[in-house]
């Protein structure tokens, strides 16, 4: 006799109940307070880098999800600065896959809960089945068997964590680094002035438009109650998820580390990180409009690895923010239509609040 396999519905967080919020000189709600579980099935004790985003992301992933989940983790910082011999942190069952097998791995636990609940040898309830990967996995070296398990339809979840490099191997240029980035691999020079010359890969929106039966977001660690709320979205969701999540990696990007929340909130602000959800049931995105609209270059200036723009490079950045505000909906103030002209930039490297040029990152 087959057995039903009952699903979970995890309630979601209050984004609204802030009971003491306090709001900053832009008018953002510094804090959000909403009862949050007390369980960190991600616990002190890992080896990440001081400010380090993917563990943020790790930490406020894992406390959605509580403690009936089991994890995946492909090669990455977040294996193997997580792993050390005999130390871990994580209070649920983690398993370690290779860099490109994050999607097949994940298929083969989804697909096995399923089978061992139907048959009676796993007593249920189907537990909270997720996979967080890098972005080199994500959307490089692994993209074809993630794609495969959101096309296949397991339910399960799969997050990209985007640190937007290669980041365990020493800071490598991955599809997801973007425009004029430092990376080891795109180093700035006569040659090549903005060191990398790509746009990078719009990997949420190929897996939205590639995949139309999965839920498919974006978040970033400014936005924890997002961050946990689309976690537990993706959970609910019969079926595959997909979720990309921008995390700061301060070693690659070279900024002071109490600065990662505030760069998942800059990203947004100035027009370079789109925060949306695609609804499979109306098949419809639905864009989130941030409060603030900055220059690109209140972003740009708080980390080394842009450092060596140009005036023309900066321009650049803009205009690509410039026609996200018109894809997500909003209009372009002129202050920042504007910045589309070279003239009206300096060199990165001497806007107020400028880190050092980085000529070394992961060196
Ligand atoms: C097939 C394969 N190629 C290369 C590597 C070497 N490698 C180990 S970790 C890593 C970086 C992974 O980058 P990403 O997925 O973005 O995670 P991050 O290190 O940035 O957290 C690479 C290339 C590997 N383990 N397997
Ligand atoms: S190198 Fe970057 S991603 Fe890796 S542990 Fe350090 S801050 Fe985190
Ligand atoms: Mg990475």
């Amino acid at each position: 006799m087959a057995h039903e396999v009952i699903r979970q519905q995890l309630p979601l967080f209050d984004e609204d109940g802030r009971a003491g919020a306090t709001d900053d000189e832009h008018g953002r709600d510094l804090y959000y307070l909403p009862d949050l579980p007390e369980g960190d099935p991600y616990a002190a004790g890992h080896r990440t880098c001081a400010g380090c985003g993917p563990a943020i992301q790790y930490r406020w992933v894992l406390k959605a999800a509580g403690q009936d989940t089991v994890v995946a983790g492909p090669t990455g910082c977040m294996y193997v600065a997580n792993s050390t011999y005999l130390c871990t942190p994580y209070t649920v069952p983690w398993a370690h896959t290779p860099i490109a097998s994050g999607g097949s791995f994940t298929s083969g636990m989804a697909a096995g809960y399923e089978a061992m609940i139907r048959k009676g040898r796993y007593p249920g309830p189907y537990p909270n089945i997720l996979v967080m990967a890098g972005d080199g996995s994500a959307a490089d070296i692994g993209l074809g068997t993630i794609s495969g398990a959101l096309y296949r339809n397991h339910d399960a979840l799969f997050i990209c964590y985007d640190n937007e490099c290669y980041a365990n191997t020493g800071i490598q240029v991955s599809p997801t680094t973007p425009y004029a980035g430092m990376t080891t691999f795109t180093p700035f020079g006569k040659a090549i002035p903005e060191g990398n010359k790509l746009p990078p890969k719009n990997l949420a929106k190929m897996m939205a438009e590639g995949h139309p039966h999965c839920y498919v977001a974006t978040t970033t660690v400014g936005y924890p109650v997002d961050l946990m709320n689309k976690t537990r979205k993706g959970l609910n969701h019969v079926g595959a998820a997909f979720l990309h999540c921008y995390t700061p990696c301060q070693k690659g990007w070279v900024y002071q580390t109490s600065m990662t929340v505030e760069l998942g909130r800059r990203v947004v602000e100035s027009g370079l990180w789109p925060v949306w959800e695609y609804d499979p049931a109306e098949r419809q995105y639905h864009y989130f409009h941030p409060p603030v609209q900055r220059p690109v270059t209140d972003y740009l200036a708080m980390q080394g690895r842009f450092g060596h723009m140009l005036p023309e490079h900066v321009a650049t950045m803009q205009v690509g923010a410039n026609r996200n505000w018109e894809v997500i909906g909003m209009d372009v103030p002129p202050a920042l239509r504007d910045l589309e002209d070279p003239a009206r930039h300096q060199r990165l490297k001497d806007e107020e609040y400028s880190m050092p040029l980085n000529r070394g990152a992961g060196a």
